[in-house]
């Protein structure tokens, strides 16, 4: 056990290059932990605020001093003296003294950046892995370790990257179950077959902000498909049995006037014909296991459709919709508005609403994905021993680029560190 002594912010750089923030805690005992934060590049209306400067003259605007002036002035005296394994009652503090639905005063950044700290220094105090501290921390009673799945980004459009498809993302997910370490190696080989073959087909094989491939260009939003299942076959694996593909619709960032925009194909789609068109997809992609934001993030009545449709062939994933937060995703239970959810730190803004996210869809068979974010990364692994701690059935990263690696790394470490005491997730998700 062990008091707060200081806690302090700084602007680093994210993987952008743009600013995000750093946040150290110092503990009685000397200990120090730190954590940064990360930021979306089509982050959902309904997340926690993230608190840019909006000073022009400072890296147009994108600078993060105010989120760290509010860590260092107002939310470090606070906190200041208080017990730091006392996790849920610190992240009650910051959002009494936030006073906000969204965290807009002091930032869900600057709010989040002290809330991981803290959990890091007091797991370090105690001497015990992260992923344990936060189990013993909130008292989840899981009896044993499930490690995720992979799930890397191989081909990125939307938002993510410039003239590709009108679709955000393009997954796979390695499902053999035998170990994490070796579901990573074959997504990686997966990538790496992908990348010969878009080469070949005249494609640029630069990566964009997911690390993934962003072929400008591009057809069809469904010709991504068919390069995957070239690369996975090319790469000696069976889409279907041993990967399973996913896509990231994003499609709150389609949205004009009650359509949906696709660019590529130069036509407006109602909500209606979007279901349609993703029914289409589901019926013939060979092992689509997920899909993600396919509709519009307050389109409640056309995500009851599309899970009711489809719900029992694919895990309709809220990220947009549900924001990791428990009222949205409350009400996803009781309207059966979606059947899997994306969890993402900062989408909440405090490690104990993450948790208990986490945990209602838990209970309520919800798959969870727990995911990086495509605006700014860091080299911070929070993420991995979250969904370690919840027993998520995938993490949403990569597959290259230092930020997204580092998770991998830090998935591998635990994994070697827990042995015989954990197994990998595998197929427990498979649809149907
Ligand atoms: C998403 C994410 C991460 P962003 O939509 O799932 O891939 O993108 O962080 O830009 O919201
Ligand atoms: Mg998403």
């Amino acid at each position: 056990m062990s008091k707060i002594r200081s806690i302090s912010a700084r602007e680093i750089l994210s993987s952008s290059g743009l600013p995000t923030l750093e946040v150290k805690v110092i503990l009685e005992s000397g200990i120090a932990g730190t954590a940064s934060v990360p930021y979306g590049v089509s982050a959902g209306t309904h997340e926690a605020v993230t608190l840019f400067d909006n000073d022009p003259k400072r890296f147009n605007g994108r600078g993060m001093l105010k989120a760290c002036h509010n860590v260092n002035r107002i939310i470090s005296p606070k906190l200041a003296g208080k017990e730091a394994s006392h996790q849920a009652e610190i992240d009650e503090l910051m959002i009494s003294l936030d006073g906000t639905p969204a965290k807009s005063r002091l930032g869900g950044n600057a709010i989040l950046g002290v809330s991981l700290a803290v959990a890091r220094a007091s797991a370090l105090d105690w001497s015990i892995p992260l992923y344990h501290y936060i189990r013993k921390c909130y008292k989840i009673k899981l009896r044993e370790f499930v490690l995720p799945n992979p799930m890397m980004v191989v081909i990125e459009g939307g938002k993510h990257a410039d003239n590709s498809t009108d679709f955000q993302e393009y997954l796979i997910s390695p499902l053999m179950g035998n170990s994490a370490r070796e579901e990573i190696r074959a997504g990686i080989e997966c990538c790496w077959a992908l990348r010969e073959i878009v080469k070949k087909k005249g494609f640029s094989s630069n990566v964009g902000n997911e690390g993934a491939f962003a072929p400008a260009g591009i057809k069809t939003n469904e010709e991504p498909f068919r390069l995957i299942a070239e690369a996975v076959a090319a790469a000696g694996y069976t889409v279907g049995k041993d990967i399973g593909l996913s896509f990231d619709g994003a499609c709150s960032e389609l949205y004009r006037n009650g359509k949906y925009f696709l660019k590529s194909e130069n036509r407006y789609l109602t909500p209606e014909q979007m279901i349609f068109y993703f029914t289409t997809w589901v019926n013939k992609i060979r092992g689509l296991i997920t899909v993600e934001d396919p509709l519009h993030e307050d389109q409640w009545e056309g995500w009851k459709a599309i899970t009711q449709k489809l719900g029992r062939d694919v895990a309709i994933v809220g990220d947009d919709l549900l924001v990791t937060n428990e009222v949205r995703l409350k009400k996803a239970i009781e309207t059966k508005a979606a059947n899997a959810i994306l969890i993402k730190l900062n989408q909440a803004g405090t490690l104990t609403e993450t948790i208990q996210t986490c945990m209602l869809a838990h209970k309520n068979k919800f798959l969870t994905i727990v995911s990086h974010r495509g605006g700014g990364e860091t080299n911070d692994s929070f993420m991995i021993d979250l969904a370690v701690a919840v027993n998520a059935g995938f993490v949403k990263v990569g597959p290259t680029r230092g930020e997204r690696v580092a998770k991998y790394n830090r998935l591998m470490e635990i994994e070697q560190e827990l042995g015989k005491k954990a197994r990998v997730a595998g197929r427990d998700y498979w649809p149907g």
